[in-house]
């Protein structure tokens, strides 16, 4: 078990209920590992799975185990089998309990964890914070102790509003187990598995380089998933920002291009979620399909809704705010010269328009047959900052969690908008199983703050995409160009410092 060039092996061992199945989900970033549910007993064999470099290389080896349930009755079975007195160390006890007959009967579930400790580095004893500590947890931490191997003490459900992780800290240290790391399995920290690492790096000295050296490696994993997601996005920016429809300058047309004009955003949008979760390893029921209702509904979804768009603190400017053509702005084929919005919104409907001054009659002439619709700024910011938002809740969640990420996540917190009055804008009550829902809510009271505004460098960014149509891979004519590459690292790396 000495040798440091073989994959480091860890039991992971527990109450049943804890969370042990949890833990190797998010700790290997797999979604479907095992079988999770809150009733007794659903891990009844034990499963193991390698933690890999970004290489492959394995480095962790991790058991899954089945739930302690009798560590009382195997106590008092091993003093009848072994008596104290006769003075056999913990691990032979150990040995002559698995070579009994009640190995294969009454305690086949306890000794199939306490055979998987004995054959591997160390144990993770995972706890549900929530519980009062109980003589059954002392008994269960008696018994993984008679092995003779580390243990690691991991805090799980801390983020619950029940979890009390200074008693169990007490608790653990008047047993001698000092080391102990806080891994909420559904919102870990950010450098939970870190920290994690580092705890066993102290406890398994002769691994502490490897421990390390893999504790970097997820570092890097994560750095490459930031860099990974930030271009995502900024590839869906620079696609909606260059995309023109040509449109005449009838009102009704203006109103049908405009519908594509938002289908194809709203598609682009959601290709982008669909490959962020891919990124993350996440499912796509992590995020389910919010179908961007044109109106109604529910207004926080819709991209091109004044209402949503404000929710973000982006400022509507008044022509924009209402209308079948909100979201879009009409153009002119100059040369991807973008005018004002309220402004031409203005002279397309017949109003009054105040550009016409600024601009000079001459353009306005040439308005008159070549119109083009693109999507407004404010969407654009909008788009950019809901995604950044939804890789920030993928970034602190963890591969156990069952419920869905709210839909609400796109329209954080922030002044209600005046006359809102939609009341809808709570947090979705989702039918979910056990008490997940409850103990997950605890985790999602305390998001990070939403980001309020996209880089000013981006918004540059944004303006010289809008005059290069070929840039859009939605728009009517895609054609690669190398500056629109050059652009899209850009603005990935100032979408990644906003973060
Ligand atoms: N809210 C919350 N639920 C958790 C957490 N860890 C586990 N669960 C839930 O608790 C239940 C039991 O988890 P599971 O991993 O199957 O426990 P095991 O029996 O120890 O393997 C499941 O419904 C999990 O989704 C956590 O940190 N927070
Ligand atoms: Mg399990």
């Amino acid at each position: 078990m000495t040798d440091a060039s073989k994959p480091i092996d860890l039991a992971v061992v527990g109450h049943t209920n804890t969370g042990k199945t949890s833990l190797l989900r998010t700790l290997l970033r797999d979604e479907s590992f095992g079988e999770v549910a809150d009733r007794p007993g659903t891990t009844r064999h034990v499963e193991s799975a390698q933690l890999l470099t970004e290489t492959g290389q394995a480095i962790l080896v991790l058991r899954d185990t089945p739930g302690l349930e009798d560590a009382m009755g195997v106590l008092d079975y091993l003093d009848q089998l072994s008596p104290p007195q006769e003075r056999h160390d913990g691990p032979e006890r150990i040995r002559a309990l698995l070579d009994s007959p009640e190995a294969a009967g009454r305690f086949e579930q306890e000794c199939r964890v306490l055979d998987a400790v004995l054959k591997t580095d160390a144990a993770l004893y995972v706890i549900d914070t929530r519980d009062p500590v109980l003589p059954k947890h002392r008994d269960e931490l008696m018994l993984l102790a008679a092995c003779g191997r580390p243990i690691l003490p991991v805090l799980n459900f801390t983020r619950a509003a029940l979890s009390d992780t200074a008693a169990w800290r007490d608790a653990l240290a008047r047993l001698g187990l000092h080391a102990t790391v806080d891994f909420d399995t559904v919102a870990p920290a950010l450098d939970g598995e870190g920290q994690l690492l580092d705890r066993l790096a102290l406890m398994l000295d002769h691994h502490a380089v490897a421990l390390q050296a893999l504790r970097a490696d997820l570092g890097q994993q994560r750095l490459r998933r930031l860099q990974d997601a930030t271009r995502l996005i900024a590839e869906l920016l620079v696609d909606a920002a260059a995309l023109r429809l040509p449109c005449s300058q009838d009102p009704t047309d203006m109103a049908t291009i405009t519908l594509g004009l938002r289908k194809r955003t709203r598609d682009r949008e959601q290709d982008c979620v669909h490959a962020l979760l891919k990124r993350y390893r996440f499912s796509k029921m992590t995020f389910p399909h919010h179908p961007l209702p044109l109106e109604g509904e529910r207004w926080g979804m819709d991209l091109f809704n004044p209402q949503a768009l404000r929710t973000f603190g982006i400022q509507v400017g008044k022509g924009l705010a209402t209308g079948a053509m909100a979201g879009a702005t009409i153009d002119v084929l100059t040369g991807g010269l973008s005018l004002g919005t309220a402004a031409l919104l203005g002279a397309a409907i017949g109003g009054a328009w105040q550009g016409a001054s600024q601009w000079g009659k001459r353009l306005v002439g040439r308005l008159a047959g070549n119109t083009e619709m693109t999507v407004d700024d404010p969407v654009l910011h909008l788009l950019g900052l809901r995604q950044l938002a939804l890789v920030r809740a993928l970034e602190c969640r963890g591969h156990a969690a069952m419920r869905p990420i709210d839909g609400d996540l796109l329209t954080p917190p922030g002044p209600e908008p005046a006359g809102s009055g939609t009341g809808d804008s709570g947090p979705d009550v989702t039918q979910d199983q056990g008490g997940q829902a409850a103990a997950e809510t605890d985790a999602a009271t305390t998001p990070p703050e939403p980001l309020r505004r996209l880089p000013p460098d981006v918004q540059r960014m944004l303006d010289e995409a809008r005059g290069h149509p070929a840039w859009s891979s939605i728009g009517e004519d895609p054609v690669p160009d190398a500056r629109r590459e050059a652009l899209v690292g850009a603005m990935a790396q100032a979408l990644f410092a906003a973060l």
